[in-house]
C-alpha cells in the first residue's frame, strides 16, 4: 500500500479545496464588496431584517407564554410571579420550555411514525452539554420574546440563566462533539436518539489552591434535573455476573444465564432542540437502581449492611463520570458502566423497533453508532439478543449486526485504546464474553484466510490477544463503516492503527471531519459579532454556516475591520473583568489575548507554551524595553486526577503567573492567567475574546480538535502545528492567515525512528538551555526539576515523548512572526476576518449530513 505523507495529504485536500472555492465563488458573485460598509452596518440590509424576523418565531404569543409561566409558578410553589425568587422563576421557566419542546416532540414523533423513517442511535458515554436554557430559546427563536415577558414580570433572563449549572457529562472533545451532533442532527431534521448515562456527578469542579489542582464533586442535578423526564415505564433489567448453562427447553438446547445480579436501568429523557425546525429529538440517560432497596430476609437476620448491598452495588454504577481522558484504566466499575448503558439502550431499541417491524429489517430502520470504543459492547449485546432471545442463527445475527453498527475512532494514543482483562470481562459478563470469544474465533478464521495463515497478522489483529480483549478490534471487526475525525487522522488510522483491516476491507474506511455547533459558539457566545455579521451579510449564516464566506468581500474594508476590532475588544473587556474578579489580576484589554484552553495532556503541549512564556520573560528581564506587543497568556485546563505530570504543568503555569504578574520591571508587557474550572460555559466567555488560538499538539496525536474551530469562527488566528483539523483550517483560511510551525507528522515519525535526542536541542539552543535551567532553579521559589528531567533525561520513560524540545525554536519563531504582524493592526484584523469568513466548513451541520449520507443512510424527516 502506498504510504501517504502529510504533505501529500495536504496537496490532496488543496485540490479538493480549489474545486470547492470555485463553487463558493460562483454562488458569491452577487455580493460585491460594499464601498461604504459603515453605512451598511448602520442600516441593516433588507435580508437581515427578514432573517431576524424569522428568528423571533412568528408564533410566539407573549400573553400565552406569560400565562403558562404564571401557572407554573403557582403549581410548583403556590405563589404568584412577583413573590418568586430567581431560583423559583428559573425552574418554572425551564419547565415551561420543556413542555413546549415535549409537545413539539409529540408532533415530530407522529410524523416519524407516519413516514416509518430510519433513526440513528448515537451511543456515547459522554455528552458534554453545558447549559441548555439559552440554547433552547435560541433554537426555538423565542429569546427576545421570553426576555420581554420576564422583564414585565420583573426578572432578567441573564440572571436566571446563570443559575443553571453546566451539565458536564463528559471530559472534553469527544463528549462535546456528541452534544454538538445531537443539536445539529435535530437542526437538520434527522431522527436521532442519544444514549448515555445519567451520572449523579459530572466532570469534577476544579479549584486551584497555590497552584495545586483540587477536585470537588459536581452536583449538576441540583439545577439540571429540571430538564429530565423520568420514563419509569421504560425500565430495563441489566444482568451482571453469574454463570451460563445450557439447558434443553421444549426440545431445544438453550443458553441459560443463572445466578446473576440484576440492576434496573431507569431512563431519564432530555429534549434536544434544533434551530428553525419542527424536529425535537431525545437524549436518553440511564440511571441505575436496585430491584429492591433492601433485602428483607437478610435484614430480618440482622445482616443490616449485607441487606443494603444490592442497592449500593447498583447505584454505584451511575454515580460518577470517569474523569480520565485519553488514558484507559482497566477498572471494573467502568466496564459495568459501559455494559449497563449499552444493554439498556439496545434492549430499548429492539423493543421499539419490534412494535412496527421485524428484526430482520433492523438495519433499514435503525443505525447504531458507537462513539469511540466505550460502547463497543453493543456488538455482543445485539448478538446476544438475536441469538438467545430471538433464536437467530449466528450467521443471520451477524449479518444484522454488521449492517447496523458503525464506529468512530477519536484517538490514536496507545494508552487510550481500551483493553479489558479477560478474567474481569468473563466474570462480570459471562454470556457476553462467550459471544465475544466466538466473534474472535470466527474473525481469526477470516484473518487467517486473508493473510494466508500468517500467524503474526492473525495475532496482532485478533480481538482477544493473550489476557486482553481489544475493544477497537471488536469495533472494526463488526462495523460496516469506520471513520476518523479529520483528514489526517483518518489517513493515520489506515496507515498505522488499523492498517491490516484497511488492507482487508478498504471500502469500510472513511473520514468525517468534526464540526461544532456554530450557533452556540457565535450567536450565544458572541452576540455582538453575530449582530454585526447579520447587518453585513444577512443572517443566513446562522442556519447555513458556509454563508459566512460572504464576509470575505469586506477583507479590505477599513470600517468593517475597525468594527471587528471593537467587538473583539468588547469581548476582551468582558473577559478581563472576569479575570479580575476571579483571580485579582489586572489585564490590559489592548494586549494580545493568547489562549490555550483544553484538557491538560502532555501531547497537547501546554508545556511548550509555558516554556515560550518563560523564554519571553527572561528576555524581558534582560531588556525591559524589548519591542513586543503586550500579551496576556490565558490558560484553562482540567487534569485527570491521577495524572501527576499534568498537574505539575498546571502548577508551573500558575507559578509563572506568580512570578511574572508581580514583576514591575517588565512593565506589564506579559501576563499569565490560569482560569480554574474550565468548562463549556467558561469557554463561551473566553473564546470570543481570543486573538490567538493555541493548537500546538505534537503532529499526529490530536485526532481533530474542535476548540480550534470555535476560535476560528470567533476570529482568533490559529498558532498551530500541522495536526488534526488544523490542516483543514490551514486549507480553508490559506497559509497567510494562520501561523503554522513545527515538525509534521511524518517528520516526527522519522525522528522517532532515527532515535530522538532532546538534549541535542538543550545544547544547541541557548534560549532553550536557559529556560530549562530556570525550571531546575525554580519559578517563584518552586523547583520544576521533574518537568525539566522529563524533557531531557526522561523520568518514567523516554525523554520528551512529545517532542517539545524539537519544536521549541520553530514555535518561538512563529510567535515572533505573529508579534510582527500584530504591529499592523489592519493586517491582523484582516486575518481575523478571513478566519471567520472561512469557518463555515466546520459547522456540525455539515458533519452530521456527511454521517447521514455516507454512513447511516438516513433521510431528513
Ligand atoms: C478510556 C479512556 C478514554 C477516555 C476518553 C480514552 C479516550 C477518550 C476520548 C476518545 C478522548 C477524546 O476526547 N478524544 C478527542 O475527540 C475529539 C472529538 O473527535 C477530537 O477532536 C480530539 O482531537 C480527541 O482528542
Amino acid at each position: 500500500m502506498k504510504k501517504m505523507t502529510t504533505e501529500e495529504l495536504t496537496t490532496k485536500v488543496t485540490t479538493e479545496k480549489t474545486v470547492k472555492k470555485k463553487n463558493a465563488k460562483a454562488t458569491q458573485t452577487h455580493k460585491k464588496p460594499n464601498a461604504n460598509a459603515t453605512q451598511t452596518h448602520k442600516k441593516p440590509a433588507a435580508s437581515a431584517v427578514q432573517t431576524q424576523k424569522k428568528q423571533t418565531a412568528p408564533s410566539f404569543d407573549a400573553a400565552r407564554f406569560s400565562d403558562s409561566l404564571e401557572k407554573q409558578v403557582k403549581k410548583m410553589f403556590g405563589i404568584v410571579p412577583n413573590e418568586a425568587n430567581n431560583e423559583q422563576m428559573y425552574k418554572a421557566l425551564c419547565i415551561v420550555i420543556k413542555d413546549i419542546l415535549t409537545s413539539k416532540r409529540f408532533t415530530f414523533k407522529e410524523k416519524m411514525r407516519a413516514q416509518g423513517s430510519k433513526q440513528v442511535y448515537y451511543m456515547s458515554v459522554e455528552f458534554l452539554l453545558g447549559k441548555s436554557l439559552k440554547n433552547h430559546l435560541l433554537n426555538l427563536g423565542i429569546e427576545d420574546g421570553v426576555k420581554g415577558v420576564l422583564k414585565k414580570l420583573g426578572f432578567e433572563l441573564d440572571g436566571l440563566a446563570e443559575i443553571e449549572q453546566d451539565a458536564g457529562l463528559g471530559n472534553g472533545g469527544l463528549g462535546r462533539l456528541a452534544a454538538a451532533y445531537m443539536d445539529a442532527l435535530t437542526s437538520q431534521g434527522y431522527a436521532a436518539t442519544g444514549f448515555s448515562i445519567r451520572y449523579d456527578y459530572g466532570i469534577f469542579k476544579q479549584k486551584i489552591v497555590d497552584g495545586w489542582q483540587l477536585e470537588l464533586p459536581d452536583e449538576w442535578l441540583d439545577a439540571g434535573e429540571v430538564w429530565l423526564a423520568p420514563r419509569v415505564e421504560d425500565t430495563f433489567e441489566v444482568k451482571f455476573g453469574g454463570r451460563v448453562d445450557q439447558e434443553w427447553v421444549d426440545g431445544k438446547l438453550k443458553v441459560c444465564h443463572k445466578d446473576y445480579t440484576t440492576v434496573l436501568a431507569v431512563p431519564y429523557d432530555m429534549n434536544v432542540s434544533g434551530y428553525e425546525t419542527s424536529a425535537v429529538n431525545t437524549l436518553r440517560l440511564w440511571s441505575a437502581k436496585a430491584p429492591v432497596d433492601i433485602d428483607l430476609k437478610l435484614f430480618a437476620q440482622g445482616e443490616y449492611l449485607k441487606a443494603l448491598e444490592s442497592k449500593s452495588y447498583a447505584e454505584s454504577i451511575t454515580k460518577i463520570l470517569y474523569p480520565a481522558d485519553n488514558h484507559y484504566e482497566g477498572k471494573s466499575l467502568r466496564l459495568k458502566q459501559q455494559y449497563f448503558f449499552v444493554s439498556a439502550s439496545i434492549q430499548s431499541i429492539i423493543r421499539k423497533h419490534l412494535k412496527y417491524n421485524y428484526l430482520t429489517n433492523l438495519h433499514e430502520k435503525v443505525a447504531i453508532h458507537i462513539n469511540d470504543t466505550h460502547p463497543a459492547l453493543c456488538v455482543p449485546e445485539l448478538m446476544r439478543i438475536l441469538l438467545d432471545d430471538y433464536s437467530y442463527s449466528w450467521d443471520d445475527a451477524w449479518a444484522i449486526v454488521a449492517k447496523t453498527i458503525s464506529y468512530t475512532n477519536h484517538t490514536v494514543m496507545a494508552e487510550a485504546l481500551e483493553r479489558w482483562p479477560r478474567e474481569l470481562f468473563r466474570t462480570l459478563l459471562p454470556r457476553i464474553f462467550q459471544i465475544t470469544e466466538e466473534i474472535d474465533r470466527r474473525f481469526r478464521g477470516e484473518l487467517g484466510a486473508f493473510f494466508q495463515n500468517d500467524r503474526n497478522a492473525v495475532d496482532r489483529n485478533a480481538i482477544i490477544q493473550g489476557n486482553d480483549v481489544y475493544m477497537a478490534n471488536l469495533c472494526v471487526a463488526a462495523a460496516h463503516t469506520v471513520n476518523g475525525v479529520s483528514a489526517l487522522h483518518s489517513e493515520i488510522l489506515k496507515e498505522s492503527v488499523f492498517r491490516d483491516y484497511y488492507i482487508m476491507r478498504p471500502q469500510a474506511f472513511t473520514n468525517v471531519t468534526n464540526g461544532i455547533t456554530h450557533r452556540r459558539w457565535l450567536k450565544l457566545a458572541n452576540p455582538k459579532l453575530t449582530e454585526f455579521l447579520t447587518e453585513l451579510i444577512g443572517g443566513g449564516f446562522i442556519l447555513n454556516a458556509p454563508e459566512l464566506k460572504k464576509l470575505e468581500a469586506y477583507g479590505d474594508d477599513k470600517a468593517v475591520l475597525k468594527k471587528l476590532e471593537e467587538i473583539k475588544r468588547g469581548n476582551k473587556l468582558r473577559l478581563a473583568k472576569y479575570i479580575k474578579s476571579e483571580g485579582g489580576i489586572d489585564v490590559n484589554p489592548d494586549a494580545i489575548f493568547d489562549v490555550q484552553v483544553k484538557r491538560l495532556h502532555e501531547y497537547k503541549r501546554q508545556l511548550l507554551n509555558a516554556l515560550h512564556i518563560l523564554n519571553l520573560y527572561l528576555k524581558l528581564k534582560e531588556n525591559p524595553d524589548l519591542d513586543i506587543n503586550p500579551r496576556v497568556f490565558v490558560f484553562g485546563a482540567k487534569a485527570a486526577s491521577s495524572y501527576t505530570m499534568a498537574k505539575q504543568i498546571i502548577r508551573l503555569i500558575y507559578q509563572l503567573g506568580v512570578l511574572i504578574n508581580n514583576d514591575k520591571t517588565i512593565k506589564d508587557k506579559i501576563k499569565v492567567v490560569f482560569l480554574e474550572n474550565y468548562r463549556v460555559t467558561l469557554a463561551e466567555l473566553i473564546i470570543p475574546a481570543a486573538n490567538v488560538s493555541e493548537q500546538i499538539s505534537v503532529a499526529g496525536k490530536e485526532a481533530s480538535g474542535t476548540g480550534n474551530m470555535k476560535f476560528m469562527i470567533n476570529g482568533a488566528v490559529t498558532m498551530g502545528t500541522m495536526d488534526g483539523a488544523n490542516i483543514e483550517i490551514y486549507e480553508n483560511v490559506g497559509e497567510d492567515n494562520i501561523f503554522i510551525f513545527g515538525l509534521k507528522a511524518h517528520e516526527i515519525d522519522a525522528l522517532r525512528h532515527a532515535g530522538y535526542n532532546p538534549t541535542y536541542y538543550y545544547n544547541h539552543n541557548a534560549d532553550l538551555k536557559r529556560v530549562i535551567d530556570a525550571l531546575n532553579a525554580g519559578i517563584a521559589g518552586v523547583s520544576f526539576r521533574d518537568i525539566a528531567d522529563s524533557l531531557t533525561i526522561g523520568v518514567y520513560g523516554k525523554a520528551d515523548p512529545y517532542f517539545v524540545m524539537a519544536d521549541f525554536e520553530a514555535y518561538a519563531a512563529a510567535q515572533d512572526r505573529l508579534d510582527k504582524v500584530y504591529n499592523d493592526s489592519r493586517a491582523f484584523n484582516k486575518m481575523s476576518l478571513l478566519n471567520i469568513a472561512n469557518a463555515g466548513f466546520f459547522a456540525a451541520d455539515r458533519s452530521v449530513t456527511e454521517y447521514a449520507d455516507r454512513i447511516w443512510d438516513l433521510k431528513k424527516i
